[in-house]
């Protein structure tokens, strides 16, 4: 039997994904939270000095979604096609893509405000159009059924609704495909379980 082992900071960022795939399969990990007063005197123990890292086996793999990918293929989650492979990878580098957007480190609280309203002004609907026309009436985001590109929509709905509340309000199918993620039993009983943290 494999062992997991996955190490990030006690919030969901990018650990998020990995972790609703294994809550997904049913897959047992163990899942470390480093302390940020603890983070400067362990850094240098990690390959690259930043987190997430699995180990898998004792092995560490390092990219949260080199590791999101790695699991989603043992989860039987990448799509069921080489050219659906490539429209869940497409999806959710395009959804990392606007992630990386986020003025995360913006120290000034005005500042931040002003960043973040006009990314969600200027960048949000086109996220938002495109992930919409790319579900159409269909169930999930690509093929006909769930894929990695799903959960990772969830992952950061989640995200985007602590800083932008009701951000996709006017994009009902895209609402019923986060509904449709979350009702997931493993992955709600994930949710449900799992500590409360801001971001
Ligand atoms: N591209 C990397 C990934 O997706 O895993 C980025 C990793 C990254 O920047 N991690 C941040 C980190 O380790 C937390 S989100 N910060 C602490 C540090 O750089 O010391």
């Amino acid at each position: 039997m494999q062992s997991y082992k996955l190490t990030y900071f006690n919030m969901r960022g990018r650990a998020e994904l990995p972790r609703y795939i294994f809550a997904y399969a049913g897959i047992a990990f163990e899942d470390r939270r480093v302390e940020w007063n603890d983070w400067p005197s362990i850094k240098k123990t990690f390959p690259l000095g930043k987190l997430p890292v699995l180990e898998v086996n004792g092995v560490p793999l390092t990219q949260s979604l080199a590791i999101a990918r790695f699991l989603a293929k043992e989860a039987g989650l990448v799509g069921n096609s080489k050219l659906a492979e490539a429209q869940a990878d497409a999806l959710v580098d395009t959804l990392n893509d606007f992630t990386l957007l986020i003025p995360w480190r913006e120290d000034n609280p005005q500042i931040k405000t002003q960043k973040i309203d006009m990314l969600f002004q200027s960048h949000a609907p086109k996220l938002l159009d495109h992930l919409q026309c790319h579900l159409g009436d269909r169930e999930w985001l690509v093929g006909d059924s769930e894929t990695w590109a799903d959960l990772y929509c969830h992952v950061c709905f989640t995200t985007f609704s602590v800083l932008r509340p009701g951000f996709a309000d006017d994009h009902p199918a895209l609402c019923g495909l986060i509904d449709r993620v979350e009702a997931i039993p493993n992955v709600a009983k994930w949710i449900q379980s799992r500590p409360t943290t801001e971001f």
